[in-house]
């Protein structure tokens, strides 16, 4: 559409002559405006996350230039009134006249789908995946200030809405060159509010830092009460992506392996290592966007990667003649690593666009990992065998899970309608409608199942230590009691059976005693659906309950309160004098109507909605955080606060 409109006004420019703006104005204004009126097209959605891709359309564009060879360095910064600028050191968007009669800048951030593509050989590789360009951030923004130092001049320009304020005009000299492009979103688009998180775009700046080897990206955050600063830069690339993934971790080798290879236009960069873990941890990303649903570059690897080291097994007698080769997931258990891949023409399928489609990647990508393998594996022997060694174990185990699976689905058969004896179901069959509360120890679950509604609330208590998945294989996980439990009263299975549409209740609520054994129960809980019910968390099943710290009662007046801090200010305001106050120790010492009141009941209780909005902290966090120092786990529970959102219901 946007080729057509821009066909239509160079004819138009050929008719009339330069001089003649109006016409031309107003179809430019008609691109834009259909931005505005259908910004989800441009940009994905009008919530939170399309509010961070403005940000990351812009500096799409900054990487174009570091990809082109141009920039070393870009900028994020959060000003101070909420908008944002982005600085790079590229070559600067050009500021000559375009063949419209305007300056290129001003066509850059007025004409929809206008940038760097009148470069010509300047890009050989487009970065976004949106690529909409930098004129559709100009749409969806109450102002867009534009500078340009190129030339030895600095050039300036402004819009509001996308229309233009102010004309280019000279501002200043620079003996070097780049752009700077700063916005504030416009809350008429963005409904939902235009509050930028320092951690969303300091998650996107770290991934784009490790997949542009050499970059630095600095991200600062200049808002009242709310300064901060972090740079990335990693000489080492994506090998360094795969240490950063892997740290805490026991590794089954120390050095990365890491194969680099052009082929057709096709840029591959790969780089993995083994852990001692049971868990895959592959992340594939296509011009620097993560590709989560896979696609042919990924088929390419793992196709490679299975034929490699089974030829190597048998070739050095690790696997014998009598044996069957080592199956894909065999070679990949406990294996962490990251594929990028540039490709000039990128085709993405899939249900939100991020699976690579063309299939000319697949056999590409195949070509490099085999012959890369096939070196590394000859030149470090002990590596090879380690490696092969793990993939045994590996085979060994899920042989015996397959026995353990089928002997859990035989007792699912007969015990079909047998729910498992400590829960308290609630009476409402509507799935949609139900909560299963899980509450840790016998004393708790007593109040619970007393202090409930019995309609919609289910009470499942748990008792003794809950298994940490992260050390253990499927077979033990599903021979675990509180974890059969668990899965059982959800009724959803785990792993590849899992099943959304069986799931019992609509919320899953964590209740644990505000102290540091509850952190760490409900961070095995956690952890356990983040590996074998992860859609739980992802499509918001998962809560925390927030059991009150304090009660505090004066006169006829009770109140509650979650943390020193609110129980500070309460004492602060109601006066010290007269009061009673109680500090619970864990959720036993409140009766089932002060359990109730304040932790339970739909109308006054406050919860968190846990969020994997970053699978790739997640997994560090939860490796981190499980493994056998005491320090990290420390770090974790403040840590956990971050990956929790207040919501209140
Ligand atoms: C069009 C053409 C060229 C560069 C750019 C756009 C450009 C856009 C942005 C947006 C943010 N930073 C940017 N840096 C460059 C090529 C310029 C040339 O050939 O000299």
């Amino acid at each position: 559409m946007s080729e057509e409109i821009h066909e239509i006004q160079s004819h138009q420019d050929e008719e009339r002559g330069a001089k003649n703006y109006g016409a031309k104005d107003i179809r430019v204004l008609e691109g834009l405006e259909a931005v505005r009126l259908r910004p989800g097209m441009y940009i994905g959605s009008t919530s939170a996350r399309g509010l961070h891709h403005l940000v990351y359309e812009v500096v799409d564009n900054s990487i174009d230039e570091a990809l082109a060879g141009y920039c070393t360095h870009i900028e994020v910064i959060i000003n101070e009134d909420g908008s944002c600028t982005v600085n790079d050191n590229g070559r600067g968007i050009p500021t000559d006249m375009h063949e419209s009669g305007k300056p290129a800048l001003e066509v850059v951030l007025t004409v929809l789908h206008a940038g760097g593509k009148f470069g010509g050989d300047g890009y050989p590789i487009s970065g976004g995946l949106h690529g909409v360009g930098i004129s559709v951030v100009n749409a969806l923004t109450v102002w867009t200030r534009v500078k340009v130092k190129r030339n030895g001049h600095i050039y300036e320009m402004a819009f509001s809405r996308g229309e233009k304020t102010e004309d280019m005009k000279i501002v200043g000299r620079a003996k070097d060159t780049g752009t700077s492009v700063s916005f504030l979103p416009d809350p008429e688009i963005f409904k939902e509010g235009t509050d930028f998180s320092f951690e969303t775009l300091k998650e996107r700046m770290r991934e784009l830092a490790f997949l542009n080897k050499g970059l630095t990206i600095t991200l600062t955050d200049k808002r009242p009460g709310r300064e901060q600063e972090v740079q990335f830069s990693y000489a080492g690339g994506i090998t360094e992506y795969v240490q950063y993934l892997n740290e805490g971790k026991d590794l089954v080798h120390q050095k990365v392996i890491s194969f680099e290879g052009e082929r057709d236009r096709v840029i591959v960069d790969i780089a993995m290592q083994y852990q001692d873990g049971y868990s895959e941890n592959m992340y594939t990303f296509v011009n620097d966007i993560n590709t989560v649903e896979g696609g042919m570059h990924l088929v390419g690897f793992r196709t490679a990667l299975t034929r490699a080291i089974n030829t190597y097994a048998r070739n050095n007698n690790l696997l014998k003649a009598s044996e069957e080769n080592l199956t894909g997931d065999d070679v990949r258990e406990g294996l962490t690593c990251v594929i990028s891949v540039k490709v000039p023409n990128p085709q993405f399928e899939g249900q939100t666009k991020t699976k690579l489609g063309n299939s000319e990647v697949k056999g590409i990508v195949d070509g490099i990992v085999s012959e890369g393998l096939q070196e590394y594996f000859a030149e470090n022997p002990v590596d090879a065998k380690a490696i092969i060694e793990k993939s045994l174990l590996a085979r060994r185990a899920r042989e015996a899970a397959k026995k353990a699976k089928a002997l859990a689905r035989r007792k699912d058969a007969l015990e079909i309608s047998s729910l498992p004896g400590k829960l308290a179901d609630c009476t409402e069959r509507d799935p949609k409608l139900t909560e299963i509360y899980i509450v840790e120890g016998d004393s708790a679950g007593g109040s619970a199942k007393s202090g409930r509604d019995r309609r919609y609330q289910a009470i499942l208590p748990l008792r003794g230590k809950i298994l940490n998945v992260e050390k253990a294989r499927i077979d033990r996980v599903l021979s675990s009691e509180t974890i059969g439990t668990m899965i059982m009263a959800f009724g959803t299975g785990i792993g590849e059976d899992f099943n959304m549409d069986k799931l019992r209740y609509d919320k899953i609520i964590i209740m644990t005693d505000a102290d540091v054994d509850g952190a760490h129960i409900r961070t095995l809980l956690l952890t356990f659906f983040y590996r074998y019910m992860p859609r739980l968390i992802t499509e918001g099943h998962v809560y925390i309950a927030q059991p009150p710290l304090y009660q505090v009662k004066k006169g006829r007046s009770k109140y509650y309160t979650y943390d020193d801090d609110e129980q500070n200010a309460l004492l602060a305001k109601i006066g010290l004098e007269g009061c009673t106050i109680q500090r619970y120790k864990g959720l036993g010492e409140m009766n089932p109507e002060q359990l109730w009141d304040t932790t339970m009941n739909p109308e006054q209780r406050v919860m968190l909605r846990v969020e994997l909005n970053d699978a790739v902290e997640a997994d560090r966090l939860f490796t981190i955080l499980m493994g056998d120092k005491v320090e990290p786990r420390r770090r974790f529970i403040e840590e956990n606060a971050k990956n929790v959102t207040n919501l209140d219901l």
